[in-house]
């Protein structure tokens, strides 16, 4: 690939470029691109759009410029510093929001957020408490954002019960021919299909109101302050769709509140951590300022298991595809991770009733 020319795509004129690869998202390609020379921070992020994920990069990217820029003028609204606390989309000099290389593949470009950093884990309540906030109150800043304006990137994103149903066809399918290595981790999930239907159910019959939500929040979607250690910006928007704000809860726990990252095979080494858990939805409330109902807060828990179940129901439907879907680093990689989800899933069974407990706290 030739950064140079996709930097001259976005009018970026530099004689030093360089770059390294971020290799945290499963999904689209994410460069860290230095134009300064030395070894000061990155300037700019370039991403590689997954055009077989994302159709339609005019429809993504024109959610994410509308999103972006009703979140700016909230910031500057309020005095606050818009070059950290929303993500700044570099435009081509025509004008357009992404740029198409000679190969074909379609780029977006934004600034890099000075001192700052993202996290795959962290043992830290307080910094678990700070992405929970970031995330409530990007929801928050949305509240009033035109949701028409909106085109739905990926239909059925979290619709559970469409992902059960593509797991079934995956089975029948067998198109890589794993199923019998998987046999345990399919009957693991065909035993839980009625918990699916729980937040669709929901939202079918008004119990949880439509907002427009990220749809992807994990951990590592929000920077922080390097010096403070506070949330800084949510990053990822590729997905910000109407949903519930269940899916943004329960994610977030799924991701942040285990005890180990989402591909660790030692399975003794994975758990839910209450104390993370209660961090979070303590600093996910404070976030969204009132933006809630308690029928929400009180679904808080059944939200982070079945998110966590369809999370993990999504990486063995790409193994039994064999694998086209999620970007794997090793064999086997996606049915890890599966086992990994159903562990932390199989944990939260035991520790429903104290996570009920903890959200009983915020009900008035
Ligand atoms: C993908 O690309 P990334 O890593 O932000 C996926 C999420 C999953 C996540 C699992 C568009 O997110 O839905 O929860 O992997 N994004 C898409 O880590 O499918
Ligand atoms: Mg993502």
């Amino acid at each position: 690939m030739d950064f140079k020319k996709i930097a001259e795509g976005f009018g970026i004129k530099t004689d030093s470029l360089m770059y390294t690869e971020c290799q945290k998202g499963h999904v689209n390609s994410t460069f860290f691109v230095n134009t300064d020379g030395g070894d000061s921070e990155p300037k700019y992020v370039f991403q590689r759009i997954n055009t077989s994920v994302f159709k339609n990069p005019d429809q993504l990217m024109s959610n994410i410029f509308n999103v972006t820029s009703h979140i700016r003028s909230k910031l500057l609204a309020e005095g606050k510093d818009e070059k950290r606390g929303v993500l700044n989309f570099i435009k081509t000099p025509d004008g357009k929001y992404y740029h198409v290389d000679d190969e074909g593949n379609h780029w977006r470009a934004y600034h890099y957020i000075r001192k700052s950093l993202s996290l795959n884990i962290s043992d830290s309540t307080e910094l678990f408490a700070q992405s929970g906030f970031a995330f409530g109150h990007f929801q928050n800043q949305l509240a009033d954002f035109d949701a028409s304006k909106l085109y739905e990137t990926i239909p059925n994103f979290h619709n559970t019960v469409s992902r059960l149903n593509d797991l079934k066809k995956a089975i029948n399918n067998n198109l890589a021919d794993r199923k019998d290595i998987a046999e345990k981790e399919i009957g693991f999930v065909l035993a839980r299909e009625n918990k699916c239907s729980y937040i669709v159910d929901g939202i079918k019959n008004g119990k949880y109101p439509l907002r427009v939500t990220h749809n992807d929040t994990k951990l590592n979607n929000v920077l922080f302050d390097k010096e403070t250690g506070e949330g800084l910006c949510v990053v990822d928007l590729d997905t910000v769709m109407p949903g519930s704000m269940l899916y943004d809860f329960g994610d977030s726990i799924r991701f942040g509140a285990s005890s180990a990252v989402e591909d660790e095979t030692d399975l003794s080494k994975v758990y839910i951590r209450l104390d993370m858990f209660e961090a979070y939805t303590d600093g996910f409330i404070k976030g969204l300022d009132g933006a809630i109902t308690d029928e929400e807060i009180k679904a808080f828990p059944i939200s982070a298991y079945i998110i966590t179940l369809e999370t993990g129901l999504r990486f063995l439907t790409d193994y039994l595809n064999g694998d086209t879907y999620f970007r794997i680093h090793r064999p086997d990689h996606n049915l890890d991770r599966a086992r990994n989800q159903f562990k932390l899933v199989a944990d939260m069974e035991t520790k429903m009733d104290e996570m009920n407990k903890i959200v009983a706290k915020y009900i008035k």
